[in-house]
């Protein structure tokens, strides 16, 4: 088991800094790393060589030895240089916060797709510090009489990680096409999505189950749900049919942190394409969190870097079975739920219906008898409250959306 110490620089003096590092443990904690100290700086700025302080330095070095830990993870995301310096005095495995989230998005990595995307992640991320990297390599080696690393070595390796990171990004488009298909056949057949999305361990998954459980037609698989950060990493679809027969696809994705690394934004783009292309969100918030409003602006922000501006947003404020005080807020759409307790679960679920169905219309039709294949298009896609065979044709009570109004206008009565 590694051991680490961990270290934080607080540039500006806000609890958010304290925040962070405990979010810093438990990513470490999700890499099965032991954390033996946690060390902080004040300052206005990291310094040009070592991001801490040289005092800091010693004393880190120091403690190294005494505590005997063989790793030293920074919150922040660390230059090839600060990296390269940092390794060379401390003679310790230097690592950040975006190496850990890389790290525990590997661990947990099953599909191809999720594959791909965090080794592209991980290449990206390291392209720029192979240089640090050879050097360590190199320390180990001394005292062997191997030739020391030359740049050429260093040449041949950034073109291998080159030629990988290609590799990589051409093998992604091919599965991201196969994701496409699926989702271009959804829309011709006018099914409706909505997807579920928010901060790590929120309770996405939780909802989805909830969800699941009060949807007509039984689910065969739930999600996986578990108290750690990224417990879910791949995307996930599932149907749910109400009791007005009313259905909706829904997908479970991938949560967002703070500091989330841009790497792993642009290598999921695909996954996270799942979010842009749906109808509807629900953006879950993890309402018994003291930091809940931050990891809400967090959330916002990745949501809007994946740009989502035209599809409704519902606020599910979630886990008020653990609030001391219910959440006030003033967005169009909101909600207190607790997914664990199947609070506010029905509610939500009408909720969803509603803006689903927000232009839908119930008319009467009047199909006649020749028009045979309309009437089955109607039974496929529509919700049909009424039939009737009479001697004119077939009569509806039907459920239409503008779009279908306006197409068969002609038989609306
Ligand atoms: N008290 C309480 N706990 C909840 C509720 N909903 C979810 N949880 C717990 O919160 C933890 C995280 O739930 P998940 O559903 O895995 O969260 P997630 O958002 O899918 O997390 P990731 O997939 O890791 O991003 C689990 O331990 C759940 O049991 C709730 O309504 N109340
Ligand atoms: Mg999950």
């Amino acid at each position: 088991m590694e051991k680490a110490i961990l270290v934080g620089l607080d540039c500006h003096q806000n609890d958010d800094f304290n925040v962070s590092m405990k979010e810093l443990a438990r990513l470490a904690e999700a890499c099965d790393i032991e954390v033996v100290q946690v060390t902080t700086q004040k300052a206005n700025e990291p310094t040009a060589n070592y991001y801490i302080g040289q005092g800091k330095v010693e004393s880190l070095k120091q403690d190294i030895q005494t505590l005997d830990a063989n790793l030293v993870i920074f919150d922040d995301e660390l230059s090839p240089s600060h990296i390269r310096n940092l390794e060379r005095v401390l003679e310790t495995k230097i690592i950040d916060r975006t190496v850990l989230i890389l790290d525990i998005f590997a661990r947990r990595a099953k599909t191809k797709e999720a594959m791909l995307q965090v080794e592209l992640a991980q290449s990206m991320y390291l392209l720029p510090r192979v240089i640090g990297m050879y050097r360590s390599l190199s320390r180990q080696k001394s005292g062997t009489g191997s030739k020391g690393p030359g740049e050429q070595q260093l040449e041949i390796d950034r073109r291998i990680l080159r030629d990988r990171i290609a590799k990589l990004k051409s093998e992604l488009r091919d599965v991201v096409e196969v994701r496409r298909t699926q989702r271009k056949k959804r829309k011709q057949a006018d099914v409706k999505t909505v997807a579920i999305a928010g901060y790590t361990n929120s309770g996405k998954s939780t909802l989805m189950n909830a969800l699941l459980e009060h949807s007509s037609k039984k689910a065969d698989k739930y999600m996986f749900e578990k108290n750690m950060l990224f417990a879910t990493l791949e995307t996930q679809t599932r149907e749910i049919t109400l009791a007005n027969n009313h259905h909706f696809l829904l997908t479970d994705t991938v949560g967002f942190i703070s500091k989330l690394p841009h790497h792993l934004i642009e290598a999921f783009k695909s996954t996270l394409e799942e979010i842009k292309e749906s109808h509807l969100i629900l953006h879950v918030i993890d309402a018994a969190n003291p930091n809940y409003t931050n990891q809400l602006e967090v959330a916002e922000s990745v949501l809007k870097e994946i740009g989502v501006e035209d599809i409704p947003i519902i606020h599910v404020y979630n886990k008020i079975d653990n609030c001391e005080k219910l959440p006030i807020d003033d967005y169009p759409y909101s909600i207190h739920v607790s997914a664990l307790n199947d609070l506010n679960i029905d509610q939500l679920l009408e909720l969803i219906d509603q803006l689903l169905h927000k232009d839908r219309h119930v008319v009467r039709m009047l199909i006649p008898f020749d028009q045979g294949q309309l009437f089955n298009y109607l039974k496929k896609h529509t919700h049909i409250q009424e039939t009737i065979f009479s001697n004119e044709g077939i009569r509806l009570l039907v459920e239409l959306d503008d779009l279908l109004l306006n197409k068969y206008a002609i038989y609306v009565q």
